[in-house]
C-alpha cells in the first residue's frame, strides 16, 4: 500500500512544478546587460514594428501608453540560473501591437537601444505569451531593467527579454541575436534545457 505523505509531496510538487531544471532560486533582482545602460528621453522614445516587407509600424511613448494595458504576474528564468518567481508587471500586449499587422514572418529580431539584439519565433510573441513592459512592482522600470520600457518573454530564458527595446523586424529567415551568435541556444526553453547551441 502507498504511503502519501500530502505536504511533503505538495511542497515538492509546488517547487518542482516552478523551478526549472538546473535553476536555483533568488529573492533580489540581478541586474545582467553586456553595455552600458542606454538614455532614452521618453519624448524621443520609439517603437518600430518593422514587417518582412519593410511595412513599418511606430508608436510614439504618447501612443504606446495610450494602448490597452495589462499586468502580468510571472516567474523569471536566467540562464545563469537564478529564478525569481512571482514578479509583477504592467505593459502592452505583443498582440495589441500586432493587431493590424499583417505578415506572413514566422521569426522576430527584437533591437534594442544600445544595439543588443535577440532572436525568436514570432509564435512565441503571440497569444499571451509577450509584452513591451513599462512598470515593475508598480514603478515606472528602472533603466537598469531595461526601462524605459523591455521585452518580457517569460516562458523562454531571460536574455531573450530585450531591455531598452526599440524595434522588432519580422522575418521569414532565423537570424540570430547577439547572445545567439556566442552560442546561447537559439530558442531558448527553460524546461529542456536550451542554454548553449549544444542543448
Ligand atoms: N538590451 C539588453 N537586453 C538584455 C540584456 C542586455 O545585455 N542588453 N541582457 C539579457 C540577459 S542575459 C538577461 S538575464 C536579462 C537580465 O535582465 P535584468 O538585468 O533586468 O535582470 O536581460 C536580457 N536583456
Ligand atoms: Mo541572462
Amino acid at each position: 500500500m502507498a504511503t502519501l505523505t500530502p505536504g511533503f509531496h505538495g511542497h515538492r510538487r509546488t517547487r518542482g512544478d516552478r523551478l526549472p531544471p538546473g535553476q536555483f532560486l533568488t529573492e533580489d533582482f540581478p541586474v545582467l546587460s553586456a553595455g552600458p545602460t542606454p538614455e532614452v528621453p521618453l519624448d524621443q522614445w520609439e517603437f518600430t514594428l518593422t514587417t518582412e516587407d519593410g511595412g513599418r509600424h511606430r508608436w510614439t511613448w504618447e501612443q504606446f501608453l495610450a494602448l490597452p494595458q495589462q499586468e502580468v504576474t510571472t516567474d523569471l528564468h536566467c540562464v545563469t540560473r537564478w529564478s525569481k518567481f512571482d514578479t509583477r508587471w504592467r505593459g502592452v500586449s505583443l498582440d495589441t501591437l500586432l493587431e493590424g499587422v499583417t505578415t506572413h514572418a514566422r521569426y522576430a529580431l527584437a533591437e534594442s537601444y544600445g544595439g543588443y539584439t535577440t532572436n525568436l519565433p514570432l509564435a512565441d510573441l503571440r497569444d499571451g505569451k509577450a509584452w513591451i513592459a513599462h512598470t515593475y512592482d508598480g514603478e515606472p522600470l528602472a533603466a537598469e531593467h531595461g526601462g524605459p520600457a523591455r521585452l518580457l518573454v517569460p516562458h523562454l530564458y531571460f536574455w531573450k527579454s530585450a531591455k531598452w527595446i526599440t524595434g522588432l523586424t519580422l522575418g521569414r529567415t532565423d537570424r540570430r541575436g547577439f547572445w545567439e551568435q556566442f552560442g546561447y541556444h537559439d530558442y531558448g526553453d527553460p524546461w529542456r534545457e536550451q542554454r548553449t547551441w549544444n542543448d
